[in-house]
């Protein structure tokens, strides 16, 4: 059986640990720590080394999903944990002003990731006061000539993430997201 592993990144507050918690089919492993910095004024808690969890999907196949930190300071886990990555799924903000910006540090600081597999984008918060919408950040990536595929998502919603995995064994291995 081959090693599947997906990373979920993207900005503090974006979602990446509620996703991996909402579609694990074990205990998620966090590394929550009280916040101190700016991060406090968004949040009480932060990841500060990764998330793991897992789910099994068709053929039995197991995905280890792994969350690394949002906080910039804690990007030398990025690397670490982009090891051996079968693919990249970015969640973003949309209620954060510098949501588009957000989208491409995340887009350029996991390249070579995403040059070696595929990334899968996914908006969150547009529940809140969106400040931009998915014309918005498809328009963005139409502008660099980038096309992957980006989906309104609530990081809350088993569906909603289950959908952005899927389309991401897609993209890589047509026949693993055969359910
Ligand atoms: N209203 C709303 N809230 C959301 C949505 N998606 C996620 N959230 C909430 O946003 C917060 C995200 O927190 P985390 O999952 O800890 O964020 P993170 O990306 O892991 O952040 P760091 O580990 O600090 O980098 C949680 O309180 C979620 O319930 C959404 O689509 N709408
Ligand atoms: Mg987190």
């Amino acid at each position: 059986m081959s090693f599947h592993k997906i990373i979920f990144t993207g900005p503090v507050g974006a979602g990446k640990s509620t996703a991996i918690k909402a579609i694990s089919d074990t205990a998620v492993i966090h590394t929550e720590q009280q916040t101190t910095d700016e991060t406090k004024e968004i949040k009480s808690q932060t990841t500060v080394a990764m998330d793991y969890g897992s789910i099994i999907i068709a053929n039995n196949e197991k995905i280890h999903l792994y969350g690394t930190p949002g906080q910039k300071r804690f990007s030398f886990m990025w690397d670490i944990l982009s090891k051996g990555g079968t693919g990249l799924i970015l969640i973003i903000d949309a209620s954060e002003e510098s949501a588009i910006d957000d989208m491409n540090y995340y887009l350029e600081n996991f390249k070579s990731l995403i040059n070696e597999t595929a990334v899968v984008v996914g908006i969150t918060k547009t529940d809140l006061d969106q400040k931009f919408s998915l014309d918005d950040f498809n328009q963005e990536m139409a502008n660099q000539a980038r096309v992957f595929p980006i989906f309104e998502v609530d990081a809350r919603s088993p569906t909603d993430i289950k959908a952005l995995v899927e389309a991401l064994l897609l993209l890589l291995a047509p026949a693993l997201a055969v359910a």
